[in-house]
């Protein structure tokens, strides 16, 4: 199944690649030009003017394309999230469509905490969740609920992934 993220990452991708290509053809010499065929002739290309309007939109195009490509790369992909306390257990609600959200869960180590994915992707590629530092291997049924419960006993990152290794996420175990 297509996400949302994924298709804007695709565009976003699309309209920098469109922009760049852009500014290529339009900085290219012209060569439709008939040149006079003088032995003098040295220069082999012709300047030709674009319209200053032009020109800032073709590259606030291109700078605007690359600042969301790198928005896209460095901020969008986090969503960090605390774990709530309920009578004990620390537990976090994760949904499972076109990867994990939250994909960064912050706990305390030391004690429990319980993981509730709630798929709703029907993609075979997010019917496992693998949690590789616990020896847990989820099977996720669709639109259910799939509870794990695992102790991060030290602080540190404890990631998991979907079967494939392609989706990932962490459980960052701080001291209290
Ligand atoms: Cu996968």
């Amino acid at each position: 199944m297509l996400n949302k993220n994924r298709i804007f990452g695709s565009l976003v991708g699309l309209g920098l690649f469109l922009a760049l290509t852009t500014n290529t053809v339009l900085t290219q010499p012209n060569n439709n030009v008939e040149m006079p065929a003088s032995a003098e002739q040295t220069s082999q290309f012709q300047k030709i003017e674009q319209p200053l309007g032009l020109k800032l939109v073709v590259a606030l195009g291109g700078l605007g394309s690359i600042g969301a490509e790198l928005w896209w790369f460095m901020f969008s992909k986090t969503k960090s999230q605390k774990a709530r306390v309920e009578r004990g257990i620390q537990s976090v609600d994760i949904v499972v469509d076109g990867g994990y959200t939250p994909d960064r869960i912050e706990v305390r180590a030391g004690k429990p905490v319980k993981l509730n994915f709630f798929r709703k992707d029907p993609s075979s590629c997010l019917e496992q969740v693998l949690l590789p530092d616990f020896n847990k291997a989820l099977d996720l049924t669709l639109n259910q609920t799939t509870s794990v419960e695992i102790l991060p006993e030290k602080p540190g990152e404890y990631a998991f992934t979907c079967g494939m290794n392609m989706y990932k996420g962490a459980i960052i175990a701080f001291l209290q």
